[in-house]
């Protein structure tokens, strides 16, 4: 077992890249213009911070590498979708992605979106089509997990209440809920179904990795907040400083920047505590999550 954190993420990532270089149709592969840019938005990019967490969440259910590497690309395909439409003109209208051009401008919008579309049912074909647990049960679970995460009661349903609150102002407890399903249904998503892919923890044990993966996904979420705040353009990869350009309410704008680093640090220390009773099995999750809070990008 790898102990040094940043080795075993580069093989990590590394794993996932390889994965999905391989299962992504070819460039070539009719109709074309769709497939080039299905891969240009999901390959060569990305902290793949969500297939960390599942990796991290398989080593601490002794899952095997092959299964959670199936799990780990799908959640990352629900991802890179949701990235794509996100950034098309009908909701942020953003112009850099990743350090490049984003899929609407490189490519063209229609394309953008079916993109997007192909790159969420693509994510569901990889749960089907491979066994991921040895119980089919567990299985058809796992593909109900992402499939709630990444719909109107998960992800987009936290993007439609983001929409409608442009230039409002929430509280904080409103916008935490729009976090918890925005940004943090698939973080949960991703750890949750790391951990299906072996069967050795119970279901108090799960719940309360459950309990940690939700501290993670807010954690996640104030972190960008800050990071939009003062990081630079050419450091993010995308246009710093959208949210208070585009008068979005963040933790920055109800908190304040030590305000919300402050919270960030309460959400890390609670994400550890869940783990507690997982000993030092969890290190791994402690390390991705310590990534995550310290990340500059
Ligand atoms: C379009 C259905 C739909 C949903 C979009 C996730 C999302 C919902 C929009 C992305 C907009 C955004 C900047 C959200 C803040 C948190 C976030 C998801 C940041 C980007 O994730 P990273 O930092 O990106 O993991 P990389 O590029 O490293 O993969």
């Amino acid at each position: 077992m790898i102990t040094d954190f940043q080795s075993w993420a580069s093989q990590r990532q590394a794993a996932i890249e390889q994965f999905l270089e391989a299962r992504l149709p070819g460039a070539d592969c009719v109709p074309v213009r769709l497939h080039q840019a299905m891969r240009y938005s999901v390959l060569g990019g990305g902290k793949r911070v969500r297939p960390l967490l599942a990796f991290a969440a398989g080593e601490l259910s002794r899952a095997d590498d092959e299964r959670v590497t199936i799990v780990a690309a799908a959640v990352e395909l629900i991802h890179a979708y949701s990235l794509v439409h996100d950034d098309m003109p009908c909701m942020d209208n953003d112009v850099l992605r990743r350090g490049k051009p984003t899929c609407h401008v490189e490519f063209d919008e229609a394309t953008a979106l079916l993109t997007g579309d192909s790159l969420q049912t693509l994510a569901f074909e990889l749960l089907a089509e491979r066994q991921l647990s040895d119980d089919a049960g567990t299985q058809l679970a796992m593909i109900k997990q992402l499939a709630g995460a990444s719909g109107s009661r998960g992800m987009a349903g936290g993007q439609a209440f983001d929409l409608d609150n442009v230039g409002k102002t929430l509280s904080l407890p409103e916008l935490e809920f729009m976090h918890i399903h925005k940004t943090g249904a698939l973080i949960r998503a991703a750890v949750m179904l790391g951990a299906y892919c072996s069967d050795v923890l119970d279901t108090a044990q799960l719940e309360t990795l459950d309990h940690f993966a939700k501290c993670v996904g807010l954690a996640f979420q104030v972190v960008d907040d800050v990071l939009d705040a003062e990081a630079s353009t050419a450091t993010l990869g995308k246009t710093a400083g959208k949210d208070a350009e585009n008068n979005k309410p963040t933790y920055v704008s109800i908190l304040g920047i030590r305000e919300a680093r402050a919270l960030a640090g309460k959400l890390q220390h609670d994400a550890d505590q869940a783990l507690h009773e997982f000993g030092e099995a969890a290190n791994r999750l402690r390390q991705v999550t310590d990534f995550i809070i310290t990340r500059k990008f």
